[in-house]
């Protein structure tokens, strides 16, 4: 196989290692994940595989990579190798459980317009999931055609973390989209994430020799119609891969500690200066959150930014955690059932 093809598709040295072990597998990349089906790509070939064939299949996410058993054609994955750079959100609804958004990732195109769409908090959120992953965030600021001040959401968007990248385009003129190309190269993987009717779709026509359906926003309010219903990969022209997202309605946090401290980097440096190591921040004596907020070095939007995010993130990974522990010991005690009744039969016959 290969070499080079295979790291234009992103594959990564180290999982050489892997497959080493297993010499006659195929490596493939997963471009859709269906309820039953998914779609991986070879180097040469596209590969339908049929997930009833395999146990891990609620563990599936587009940009996966699985390493395959073709007999006469037909795909038998055998492994899924590890993952970097996933990201993942608290699902939406009831169930207290992370949904994988994709994998493997180099850069994820944080996509928001300038128009009602944008929220300083939903870019944080998004943020936070970004660095937590350790991918490269990207701000991506559309319809910047269609407004007349776009430094004003520029200007607030890039003060969110220092060195963060924001970039306004009009994602309907492959000329203004050009500037993404720095994160398109061959073997890059980048995800583009946002509201539904920003225009993900339309970057991705851009940016790829695709055609991705695209769907007007309703007037007055911005909001999108859910065009995208389901994630994809494609080819950049610039020779890297993309994956196209339904627009989420909510983003709720699991837990990423870490990507939050290393957003509110700021934040978290004034929280060890304050008197009282059990400062609650509420009016306190010597409280160093309400000098800085005094002093005007830190604003109290991005304080009680922090404070909200930070309480989710926490809850959620509780509940996610007592989730997984739950669903652990009804395996148990199912795998105990199914014993005892072969057991059972075992003494019948
Ligand atoms: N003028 C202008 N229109 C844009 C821009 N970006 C997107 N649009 C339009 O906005 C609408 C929504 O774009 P889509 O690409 O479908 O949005 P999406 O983010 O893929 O939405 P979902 O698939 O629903 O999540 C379409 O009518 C696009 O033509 C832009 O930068 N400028
Ligand atoms: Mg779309
Ligand atoms: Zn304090």
């Amino acid at each position: 196989m290969n070499p080079e093809q295979l790291s234009r598709l992103g594959f990564a040295e180290h999982w050489q290692a892997v497959w080493q072990a297993r010499p006659d597998a195929v490596p493939a990349r997963l471009a859709r994940v269906d309820r039953s089906r998914a779609v991986a790509w070879s180097v040469d070939q596209v590969f339908e595989i049929d997930l009833a064939l395999y146990p891990g299949k609620y563990d599936l996410t587009v940009g996966d990579w699985l390493l395959l058993e073709v007999t006469d054609g037909v795909a038998l994955p055998l492994e899924r190798l590890p993952r970097h750079g996933c990201i993942q959100r608290r699902a939406a609804g009831e169930r207290a459980d992370q949904q994988l958004i994709a994998a493997n990732l180099d850069t994820l195109f944080i996509v928001s317009s300038c128009n009602t769409d944008f929220s300083l908090e939903r870019l944080e959120r998004y943020l936070a999931l970004a660095l937590d992953a350790q991918v490269e965030p990207v701000i991506v600021l559309t319809k910047m055609d269609q407004c007349d001040a776009v430094q004003d959401y520029v200007g607030p968007a890039s003060a969110l973390s220092p060195g963060l990248r924001v970039e306004a385009v009009n994602a309907k003129d492959p000329a203004s989209v050009e500037v993404l190309n720095a994160w398109c190269g061959a073997g890059q993987t980048v995800a583009l994430v946002g509201s539904s009717g920003v225009g993900k779709s339309t970057l991705i026509n851009a940016l790829c020799d695709d055609e991705q359906d695209t769907q007007q926003a309703r007037d007055g309010d911005d909001k999108g119609r859910h065009t995208t219903t389901a994630r994809s990969l494609h080819w950049l022209r610039a020779g890297g891969l993309i994956v196209d997202t339904p627009g989420m309605r909510e983003l709720q946090l699991p837990g990423c500690e870490d990507g939050l401290d290393a957003l509110f980097e700021d934040v978290v440096g004034h929280l060890g200066q304050c008197r009282f190591n059990d400062c609650a921040h509420q009016g306190e004596p010597g409280c160093a959150i309400a000098a800085a907020i005094d002093s005007g070095a830190l604003s109290q939007r991005r304080w009680q930014s922090y404070e909200k995010l930070q309480r989710e993130q926490a809850q959620n990974a509780r509940s996610i955690a007592e989730r997984n522990a739950h669903d652990k010991t009804l395996t148990r005690s199912y795998k105990r059932y199914q014993r005892e009744a072969r057991g059972v039969k075992g003494r019948r016959s």
